[in-house]
């Protein structure tokens, strides 16, 4: 195998004999055998829209479904990906009829697949290190993971009745030309550059889906200690499952909780009426090991944040939708269908209430709309000098020791400054008690990972309020932390709207080679950190 697709890789190289995640060998290889299939999909599409044909919306939902079910912790089940191999290779057959010939078509848009070890023998050719060019392998799996997360953004808006026929024509097209030999290494940056751009449609896309169906995440109090009632902890990203899930589990005597990303769905006006849905537990996805052990109750995995599940507490592990592990039951449920969750309802029943790990609470709801109700406050403290500066801090948290960077440097930070973020980053900070400013607080939390379009918004909002023409001529300095595929398009989406000058922890990714690091830093002058003390000093003097 080889992987290198988050923080995480090793030696952050490459993992080669088992994923730090805990996948394996074998289904590194059936992921790389999907994302081929998938990439021959997207060529059949792509030609088939040329030539003024329509490509029906399921075909849409495979494509996204499959490059989902790759991001890092997501899906761990062989016979699931081997299946959507077979799926999507049958779909591009029948697909390919449709066009006059196949002339000039790549081996991934002619594979018929075959049974597991056709698909195994396939896959050891078509990985990271079948392209042998440095640069051209860099860009195209950048570009590649930045289509992983903004897949998985438009999958979440697609749940939500939102969907946007150019975004997945893109995503499609631009699969297909990470296989295109033709292509130049400038090309490939220009690709990647409008990867960023498609970023920031997905994320728009999500901020109405969300936004119109929940409504506006508005300042929030989020409980961290337990009921003593039995209960259902909810982790992931996927709001429709939430809110499913609340109402199956309303008046059973049953709580639900919240988990690693899906702590903002808090925010939400929409799931304030649930007088059951109790509060947060816990912390960011890669704490789960204990918290899941010490919650008691069943847990569902909507999304990807799944770490393979301990034996202790492996039966009380639901999968749904994308997220797939061996032995855990999965609750099935395609797009409009109303999921079941009856099973995990009565399994709640039989377990004790979660053990209390926190008290106290926490505040959050800052995304874009609330921050603009503020706008005069903000502006005020901004032109007064109470606020000298904010701090983009958004991003995902890992287990790496390093990165207890971010809360050294969270709490170095002078008291005139304010900490914008979004994503599982937060997790290194958000407990600490960082006070406020005149009544706005410290951290201001937009929410999930996909909510740093939030931020963005916000950034252009004040660059509008301050008459400013330039985005990066604002009192706002990005420190970012990545880990996986999603944190891709949203450093990329951040780029396309300009914005210069981002710092990315804790290790700048593997698959960037240094031409193309080198292209980041003079286009877009990225740098990596150092110590919480020398950034502090280089961010403010
Ligand atoms: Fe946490 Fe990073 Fe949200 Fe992941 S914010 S590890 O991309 O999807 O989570
Ligand atoms: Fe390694 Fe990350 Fe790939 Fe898992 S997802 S195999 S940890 S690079």
């Amino acid at each position: 195998m080889f992987c290198y697709q988050c923080q995480e890789t090793v030696g952050n190289k490459g993992c080669t004999q088992m994923g730090v995640c805990g996948k394996k060998p074998r289904t590194a290889a059936l992921q790389d055998a999907l994302i081929y299939a998938t990439k021959g999909l997207g060529e059949v599409t792509t030609r088939l829209r040329a030539q003024g044909a329509a490509v029906d919306h399921d075909i849409d939902r495979l494509v996204t479904g499959n490059l989902f079910a790759t991001i890092t912790n997501a899906n761990f089940d062989d016979a699931i990906l081997a299946r959507r191999v077979r799926e999507t290779c049958a779909a591009t057959k029948k697909l390919r009829t449709g066009l006059p010939d196949a002339a000039g078509l790549t081996d991934a848009a002619l594979w018929e697949a075959g049974d597991d070890e056709a698909i195994l023998a396939r896959a050891a050719t078509v990985g990271v290190l079948a392209t042998p060019d440095d640069d051209v392998r860099s860009l195209r799996w950048l570009i590649t993971y930045g289509l992983k997360g903004m897949a998985a953004y438009a999958k979440h808006a697609d749940v939500l009745g939102r969907h946007d026929k150019g975004l997945d024509a893109f995503m499609q097209k631009t699969l297909a030309q990470t296989l295109d030999n033709s292509l130049s290494v400038p090309e490939l940056v220009n690709l990647t550059l409008e990867t960023g751009k498609a970023g920031v449609t997905a994320m728009a896309l999500l901020d109405a889906a969300n936004t119109g169906a929940y409504g506006h995440p508005e300042i929030t109090t989020v409980d961290l200690g337990v009921g003593n009632r039995p209960g259902i902890l909810i982790s992931g990203h996927d709001l429709r499952d939430l809110e499913m899930l609340l109402e199956q589990t309303e008046g059973t005597g049953v709580d639900v909780y919240t988990h690693g990303e899906m702590l903002p769905a808090h925010y939400y006006p929409a799931f304030k009426k649930y007088s059951h849905f109790k509060g947060n537990y816990g912390n960011a996805w890669w704490r789960q090991k204990e918290e899941f052990e010490s919650f008691n109750g069943p847990v569902l995995l909507t999304t990807n944040c799944l770490v393979p599940p301990k034996e202790s507490y492996k039966d009380r592990i639901y999968t749904t939708d994308i997220v797939g592990f061996p032995g855990c039951k999965h609750i099935s449920g395609e797009v409009g269908e109303r999921k079941d969750f009856s099973a995990l309802i009565a399994h709640a029943k039989t377990c004790p209430p979660p053990t209390e790990i926190e008290t106290g609470s926490i505040v959050g709801g800052f995304a874009h709309n609330q921050v603009l109700a503020l706008a005069d406050k903000v502006v005020e403290a901004v032109k007064s000098g109470a606020i000298k500066k904010f701090v983009v801090m958004a991003g995902c948290d890992g287990r790496a020791k390093s990165r207890s960077y971010y809360t050294e440097f969270a709490e170095a930070l002078p008291k005139d400054t304010v900490i914008l973020t979004a994503g599982c980053a937060k997790y290194r900070y958000n407990k600490l008690n960082l006070g406020d400013i005149g009544g706005i607080p410290r951290v201001l939390d937009a929410g999930q990972c996909n909510d740093s379009y939030s931020l963005a918004v916000i950034a252009l909002k004040l660059k509008e309020v301050f008459g400013l023409d330039d985005v990066n001529d604002l009192p706002i300095v990005y420190n970012i932390a990545w880990y996986e595929q999603k944190a891709v398009i949203v450093l990329l989406a951040l780029l396309a709207l300009g914005v210069k000058n981002i710092h990315l922890g804790p290790t700048l990714p593997a698959f960037l080679s240094p031409n193309v690091a080198k292209v980041l830093v003079e286009q877009f002058n990225i740098a990596g950190i150092t110590t919480p003390q020398d950034d502090l000093k280089a961010f403010f003097g």
